[in-house]
């Protein structure tokens, strides 16, 4: 099992969208492991593989208080949504902000697990957002464009020094 580096706004990568995974193989099965090493190390609830700069529809989640129910989706995707909530989010590439975002409060979700089986499921609460957020990611939408173009570009700015620092 290896960590994987986390990509980090403005990365452009974070704005592709992911391709459906088709092969569920071993190949798929050690990145998603991989990722979940990953989301763990970094101590996040949920990880989608456009973060780590690979554009496929991989997303792992765990939003247990004993970090011990992971899930794996594949190929996620929101059949219905029900009312409306708003929440305090954060993101492992957009890191140490804060910021409240809506959205819906109750979804109904379908999505393939490592061997390629078909789920289907209700959340809320937190699975809920961490899921709805992981979706955004694969089609390369982060929490930050829910916010105004101003506050947008001082968190771009403030990273942006971040990283000029980080490679000093
Ligand atoms: O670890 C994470 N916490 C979180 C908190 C509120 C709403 C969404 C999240 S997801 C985030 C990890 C992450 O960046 N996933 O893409
Ligand atoms: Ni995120």
């Amino acid at each position: 099992m290896s960590i994987l580096e986390i990509l980090h706004y403005p990365d452009p990568r974070l704005r592709k969208s992911a391709k459906p995974v088709e092969k569920f193989d071993a190949q798929l099965r050690e990145f998603a492991d991989n990722m979940l090493e990953t989301m763990y190390h970094s101590s996040g609830i949920g990880l989608a593989a456009t973060q780590v700069g690979v554009a496929k529809r991989v997303v792992v989640i765990d939003v247990s208080e004993e970090r011990d129910q992971p899930q794996f989706l594949i190929n996620p995707e929101i059949l219905a949504r029900e009312g409306e909530e708003i929440s305090e989010e954060g993101c492992l590439s957009v890191p140490a902000i804060y910021e409240k975002v809506s959205r819906a409060e109750r979804i109904r979700f379908k999505a393939q697990d490592k061997n390629g089986d078909m789920v289907e499921m209700d959340a809320e609460g937190l699975l809920a957002v961490c899921i709805q957020h992981e979706i955004d990611h694969l089609d390369g939408k982060l929490f930050i464009d829910y916010l105004s173009g101003l506050k947008r570009q001082r968190i771009r700015k403030k990273l942006e020094k971040e990283a000029r620092l980080a490679q000093a």
